[in-house]
């Protein structure tokens, strides 16, 4: 793929905790294989509150926020997302439509969430198996929320060096 070309854009896919507990990560890659999305960075990630609210900022007003808060961040089903980068022509639209309708049961049935996708009987909330970013804005400050440069191979938002002390956790030796 030539990077220089203008059309390839990067973007922010989570499976999210329904998707991990009910085994469908394989089913929900395997709809997002095709030549031209590549994935760039992937990772699993326990989520702190502090994650999953930066994360649905856009959303503090509506009354399923709270619910949507503790979907994310496993109450239901399991406190890990799958985190993944994918790059590729025109890829934030063409992943959108392959997830479909954010409301599971208006999704397209071939769709990933109109196949998997299903509303939580106790809340309303769609749990709908995957969190893809809706256009360039969103997937730049959503790829720069989830994951630091370096876990990206390759890296297409400026970078800066930063000179810090601070204690990591290592193999012990
Ligand atoms: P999107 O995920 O299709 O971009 P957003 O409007 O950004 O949709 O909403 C984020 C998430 O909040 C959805 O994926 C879904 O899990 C949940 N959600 C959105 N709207 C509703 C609703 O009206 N009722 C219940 N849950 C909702
Ligand atoms: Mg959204």
């Amino acid at each position: 793929m030539d990077d220089r070309n203008a059309d390839v854009e990067q973007t922010l896919v989570l499976i999210k905790p329904d998707g991990l507990k009910r085994s469908l990560t394989g089913n929900i890659i395997a709809l997002l294989s095709h030549p031209d999305n590549m994935i760039v960075a992937v990772k699993l990630v326990k989520v702190t509150r502090e994650l999953a609210e930066k994360h649905y900022s856009h959303l503090k007003h509506k009354p399923f926020y709270e619910d949507l808060i503790r979907f994310l961040l496993g109450e239901w089903h399991t406190n890990r997302v799958m985190a993944l980068v994918y790059e590729g022509p025109n890829i934030i639209q063409r992943i959108r439509e392959i997830s479909g309708a954010t409301n599971p049961e208006e999704a397209k049935p071939d769709s990933i969430r109109g196949k998997y996708g299903r509303i939580h009987s106790k809340t309303g909330v769609y749990e709908n198996v995957i969190h893809c970013s809706a256009n360039d804005i969103d997937a730049e400050k959503e790829i720069k929320l989830w994951f630091e440069p370096y876990e990206i191979v390759n890296i297409r938002f400026p970078v800066q060096y930063v000179v810090e002390e601070r204690t990591v956790m290592r193999w012990k030796t």
